[in-house]
């Protein structure tokens, strides 16, 4: 790995919100993509910081500044962000279930999309179903995609997946899960239509459903 893909990570997991942007602006000069310091930079030092907060070495803190430093991180890496307009003015709805606070993933994802071209609708944390199928509605997005990472909320992917069946629009969605407790086989059980791991997936997968309409 490059080692300054390896200091974006260090960065994160000591926590150092005054270096983060001339490191992340470090790597861009180097003509590392945006996407690449997001999937083998950024993702890799908030598992480790979530791995020290699962072992006890850091603190509930400790894990809301790691989200701090990467939100620091995000405009220095939106400038170079290339839209790709083939997406362009599809609409997407995001949100962090009902329940769920964490947010950091879903913000990346939402960044990378309207990176690409995307106009992103994020309704933040812990948003109901019935919020999100009238923001279909009222939008006419097609496309949601709902972020978990807490196990315990993730029947709120079901509640949103009927929601929309209850309002008569659920042919007319794309359903997409992603978070750290999600998998493939969560979103056959919740009735989803796709599952994402990261960020550039989330991409690759809205892209796709707009290529086959
Ligand atoms: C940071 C963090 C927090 C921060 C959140 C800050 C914020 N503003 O978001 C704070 C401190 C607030 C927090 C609170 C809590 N947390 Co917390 N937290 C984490 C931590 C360490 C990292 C999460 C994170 O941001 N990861 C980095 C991002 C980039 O990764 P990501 O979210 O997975 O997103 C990537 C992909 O999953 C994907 N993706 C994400 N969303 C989507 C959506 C779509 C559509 C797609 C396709 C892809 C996609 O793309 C992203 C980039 O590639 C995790 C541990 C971990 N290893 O995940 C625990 C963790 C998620 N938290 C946990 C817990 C238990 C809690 C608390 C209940 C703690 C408490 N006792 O109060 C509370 C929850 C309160 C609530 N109601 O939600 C547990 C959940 C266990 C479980 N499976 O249920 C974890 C796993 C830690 C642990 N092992 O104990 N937490």
């Amino acid at each position: 790995m490059k080692e300054s893909i390896q200091q974006v990570i260090r960065t994160i997991d000591e926590l150092d919100i005054d270096a983060i942007c001339s490191v992340v602006q470090h790597c861009l000069d180097e003509g590392i993509s945006p996407e690449e310091i997001i999937e083998s930079g950024i993702s890799t030092g908030l598992s480790i910081v979530g791995d020290k907060f699962e072992s006890g070495q850091y603190f509930l803190a400790d894990l809301v500044m790691a989200g701090e430093v990467v939100r620091e991180a995000m405009p220095v890496l939106q400038e170079k962000m290339n839209p790709d307009m083939t997406a362009a003015r599809e609409r997407v709805i995001l949100a962090t279930v009902q329940g769920d606070i964490h947010e950091i993933g879903k913000n990346i994802v939402g960044l990378i999309l309207s990176a690409n071209g995307f106009e992103v609708i994020d309704l933040g944390v812990d948003v109901s179903a019935s919020k999100i199928i009238d923001t279909a509605r009222t939008t006419g997005a097609r496309l949601i995609g709902l972020s978990a990472l807490l196990s315990t909320m993730v029947g709120s992917i079901r509640d949103v997946v009927e929601a929309s069946a209850k309002a008569g629009i659920r042919n007319q969605l794309k359903i997409v899960i992603g978070g750290a407790c999600t998998s493939d086989d969560l979103r056959l059980e919740m009735g989803a239509d796709a599952y994402g791991e990261t960020a550039i997936d989330a991409l690759r997968i809205f892209k796709g459903f707009i290529a086959a309409t």
